[in-house]
Order: structure tokens, then C-alpha cells, then sequence
């Protein structure tokens, strides 16, 4: 048997000839611009001309393609592709199946299909498809009736499956993908044993003034990480490594005295900026997200917390997102009352689908919520009476960070922290850090001053981070002229200052405390 040609899948345009994507552009004028600017497969994709049209404008974009090697298919008609004599086709769930398309366009063709769910794509690929369309991944006004919306975490459980089930089957994804996520979506897609092959597009090409330019840019997105990308082998973590490591790390950031950007609530703004200023980062309070890409390039990190929520703060985050993820500056959410309000459970979906967050943040009820867990109830922003048991708990944050490829912590009694590979329960902290306000959001605070100088281990930054900030708790609670939670905000914010002192002049005995 002769092997088929490799097909790089890497940049797939999908045309669309409806004016409001299209607009009064010329369809193979563009194709053919994109095709230069460096898209590897094209699909013509017209729902609406009819036959004879259909296979006119096939016939005119296989002109333009196929000099540049770049394979064309048709998308559902497999009558029109053996009429205009092109690659392949596509095929969708409801159109024409995948055996009967083969055995009437021959092994040769190119066959891709649609995928939504685990179970179409492992028929397709056990069916011998070339490649998958697996989506939605973002809601899109491009495609009408579209299926669910499986956003990167849908993509990558269906990449594992197919990995597992043995298959090789090429794959892209579909749905809201541009030039804003494409680096993302490529990163935050894969699993340790299938990554997407190539990333489908319509409006991000076929609706740009400049569709050359488009695929040019595309192009350099998809071929390297993104900027917040962790590329370091994740080194193993005993607690005595931890011991000698975290008082560095301290150190580390105090003495650079990184900016640390807050977007917080009305309530924690104070107390955060002092928290900042006791640690030795350098808090700015901005809600403002038009001044993220100015702050964003002064090398700090950024915290987001949905402690407020209104429609407008929810786009300045995003901005503010959008700012910090291009430069790769860190980025902390901290889903403040997620599982509270429908207005939450929104905000903190758009904030995972709109950008890239290094570390989440929250309390029980916050991560399950923000992990996708329906029916979680939150009374307020509080975490309520617990619901999981620590083994769930692990569970549960070590599977989020995997899926979302960051850092995800799990505040409450034990603090869960993991990086998907690695997992720690850390026992420190007082119980007086629940009767004061705010605790939460500057321990956000506090996390995301140290990632902003230690950005080649987060797990380590987010672990220092905890560890300094509940050691100073209970040293704060243990003074003699602490009463209450009174008396222990002050207490605590020099304990805050003072072990960053001790850290500063090489004293580490502090963190002999962690537990
Ligand atoms: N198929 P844009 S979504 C053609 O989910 C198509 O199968 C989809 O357009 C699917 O890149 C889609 O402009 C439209 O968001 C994608
Ligand atoms: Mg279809």
C-alpha cells in the first residue's frame, strides 16, 4: 500500500462567501492572499449557491490552490468534489457518512469530519478519517445552529480519548478561533499524549481587510508557544527542598520589588495594596483595563478578582487579560463568590475562555465552580460547610490544572495546590484569617508578587507564596497583644514585613515553620 501524502494541517481555512463575513471582497481574491500568506489546507465552504455555481468557484479556487500544493476540499458535497476534481471533502455529523464518502472518492482523498463528543470522534477515526473538526470550541456568529460549545478543555478530553483508543487520526479545531487565542487554544488543548495538529478558521481570515496579512500572523502564532508558556522540565519537590527553596524565592522578589497590578473589589482594595507594600512587591490598584497594555509592559503580574461584578468590569478584566497574556506578564484569578450568582458563574466562564489565568485561585466552592461543576451553592463569597473530602479535593484540583495547564489552589483548612504533575497540601495558617475580611484576595495578592520575579516555577512561586503569607498568620496570632481579629490585622501585616526582613538579610529559620 502506497502512503498517502502528509497533509500539513497546521492553518485551515474555511471560506465563506456571506457578505457579512466575506463583505464585497472577491472569495478567490482572498483565497488566493491567504493562500500566499501561508494557509496549508483550504475548505470551500458555501451553503447557500447551487450546484452548478458550486463547482464553478471549486474550479476557480483549485486554480489558485493546487500550484501552491495546498489541498481543497468541499464541505458536505462529495458529488461536487469529484466533479471539480479536488482533494477532498468534508463532512459534518448529519451529512453524507464517512464509508459511503470513501468508497465513492477512493482512498486517496482527503477525508475530514466533524467532531463534537469523545464518541463522534472515535467513530470518525475508527471509520478511517483523515482528520477531525473538533468543536465548538467558542461560541461563534459564523456558523448558525452550532452544537455545544466544548471550549480547549472539551477539545483536549477528546484528544486523550483518541490517544487512548490508539489513534493517530490528524485533528484541528473550529469555532472562535483568532489571532487573540490561537497560541492558547494551541497550548491549552493539548494533553500529554495528543496535541491539535492545526487550528481552523473562517471569520479570522475570510473577514480581514488583509487576509495575507491574517495568515502571515497566524502562521507565526501557531509555529511557537505562547509567551506564558512553561517550557521547564517540572523538577520534583520534596517539603526539604521546599524549606530551603521558599525563603529564597521570598528573597527573590523582594528585592526586585515587582509591580504587582490589583483589579480587585471595592472592599480588599486597602488592605491588599498594604499586604503588597509588606511583602515588598509594589501594588498598583487599576480597575482601568485600557491601561493593562502600559502596566502589562513594565514586567509585573496581574491579579483579577471577580469580588465586584458588573458588565464593565468583566470587559476591563478581559482587556486587562488580553494586556498580560501577549507579553507573558503572570496572571492570577481569583473567582470571588463563584457558585454564588449566575452573573459569577458567567464571569468566571468568559475569564476562563477569554485568556490564560498561571494560577487559580478560590476556596472549595469557588474552584468547583470554576472547574465546571454544576449546582454548586455558595451562601455569599464564603466557602460554606465543605462538601469534598481531601481525597476529592486532590482529585479535583490536580485534574482542573492539568486540564487548564496552569496552577490551581484550593484554599480552606488544608490548602490543595497542584500543577496538574506535582500536588501539595500545605498545613499552615490560622483560623483568624477567616474572621478578618480580605484574607483571600491579598493572599491572591501575595502569589502573584512572587510569580511576578519567579515565573520558571509557578507551582514553587504559588507555594512560597501561601507559605510566607500563613506563617506570618500564625505568627501574628500567637503574639501576646493579639485578642481577636482586631488586634491581628496589624500584627499580621508586620509579621508579613518582617519575614520579609528576615528573608532579605539571608535569615531562612521562618520557614523551617511549614507544614
Ligand atoms: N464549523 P469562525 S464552527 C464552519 O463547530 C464551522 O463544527 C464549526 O468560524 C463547528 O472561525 C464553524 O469565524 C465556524 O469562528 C467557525
Ligand atoms: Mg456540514
Amino acid at each position: 500500500m502506497v502512503e498517502k501524502q502528509p497533509i500539513d494541517y497546521s492553518l485551515y481555512l474555511v471560506t465563506d462567501s456571506t457578505p457579512a463575513i466575506l463583505g464585497d471582497k472577491d472569495l478567490v481574491s482572498v483565497v488566493r492572499a491567504a493562500v500566499e500568506g501561508g494557509v496549508t489546507i483550504v475548505q470551500l465552504r458555501d451553503k447557500k449557491s447551487d450546484t452548478g455555481e458550486l463547482v464553478r468557484i471549486a474550479k476557480e479556487l483549485h486554480k489558485v490552490t493546487k500550484p501552491a500544493g495546498v489541498p481543497l476540499l468541499i464541505n458536505d458535497r462529495v458529488d461536487m468534489a469529484l466533479a471539480a476534481g479536488v482533494e477532498g471533502v468534508h463532512v459534518g455529523q448529519d451529512d453524507l457518512n464517512l464509508t459511503t464518502a470513501r468508497r465513492l472518492l477512493g482512498p486517496d482523498a482527503i477525508i475530514g469530519v466533524t467532531a463534537n463528543s469523545e464518541k463522534e470522534a472515535l467513530q470518525a477515526a475508527r471509520d478511517g478519517a483523515d482528520y477531525l473538526g473538533i468543536g465548538t470550541v467558542y461560541a461563534t456568529p459564523t456558523k448558525e445552529n452550532t452544537k455545544s460549545i466544548i471550549g480547549t478543555s472539551g477539545v483536549q478530553q477528546i484528544l486523550t480519548s483518541l490517544a487512548s483508543d490508539g489513534h493517530d487520526v490528524k485533528t484541528v479545531c473550529i469555532g472562535g478561533i483568532n489571532h487573540g487565542n490561537a497560541q492558547r487554544v494551541l497550548y491549552q488543548t493539548a494533553s500529554p499524549s495528543k496535541r491539535l495538529d492545526g487550528l481552523a478558521v473562517v471569520s479570522a481570515i475570510m473577514a480581514s481587510n488583509d487576509p495575507r496579512e491574517a495568515a502571515i500572523s497566524l502562521r507565526k502564532l501557531i509555529v511557537q508557544p505562547p509567551p506564558f508558556a512553561t517550557t521547564v522540565h517540572k523538577p520534583t519537590l520534596s517539603p526539604e527542598d521546599l524549606i530551603v527553596k521558599i525563603p529564597e524565592v521570598i528573597k527573590q522578589m523582594a528585592s526586585k520589588k515587582p509591580l504587582c497590578h490589583n483589579m480587585t473589589n471595592l472592599v480588599v482594595q486597602n488592605f491588599a495594596a498594604n499586604v503588597a507594600i509588606a511583602i515588598g512587591s509594589s501594588p498598583i490598584m487599576s480597575n482601568n483595563g485600557l491601561e493593562a497594555p502600559n502596566l502589562a509592559a513594565l514586567g509585573g503580574s496581574l491579579v483579577i478578582n471577580m469580588g465586584t461584578t458588573t458588565p464593565e468590569i468583566r470587559s476591563n478584566h478581559l482587556k486587562a487579560l488580553a494586556a498580560y497574556n501577549a507579553v507573558g506578564g503572570p496572571t492570577l484569578l481569583d473567582p470571588v463568590g463563584a457558585g454564588a450568582t449566575q452573573q459569577r458563574r458567567d464571569g468566571v466562564k468568559a475569564l476562563l475562555a477569554g485568556g490564560y489565568f498561571d494560577v487559580i485561585k478560590g476556596n472549595e466552592g469557588e474552584i468547583r465552580t470554576a472547574s465546571g461543576a454544576q449546582g454548586v451553592k455558595q451562601h455569599g463569597v464564603d466557602s460554606g460547610a465543605s462538601q469534598l473530602s481531601l481525597e476529592e479535593k486532590v482529585t479535583l484540583v490536580k485534574g482542573t490544572a492539568a486540564r487548564e495547564r496552569n496552577v490551581v489552589l484550593m484554599t480552606g483548612p488544608s490548602d490543595v495546590v497542584s500543577d496538574g504533575e506535582r500536588t501539595f497540601i500545605i498545613e499552615n495558617g490560622h483560623q483568624l484569617l477567616g474572621e478578618i475580611t480580605g484574607s483571600g484576595c491579598a493572599l491572591g495578592t501575595t502569589i502573584a508578587s512572587v510569580m511576578a520575579v519567579h515565573r520558571e516555577d509557578k507551582l514553587l512561586a504559588a507555594i512560597a507564596g501561601i507559605v510566607m503569607y500563613e506563617i506570618a498568620a500564625e505568627r501574628a496570632a500567637a503574639r501576646q497583644d493579639v485578642k481577636g481579629p482586631g488586634t491581628f490585622v496589624p500584627a499580621f501585616i508586620d509579621e508579613l514585613y518582617l519575614i520579609r526582613q528576615e528573608s532579605l538579610q539571608g535569615d531562612s529559620r521562618w520557614a523551617a515553620a511549614f507544614k
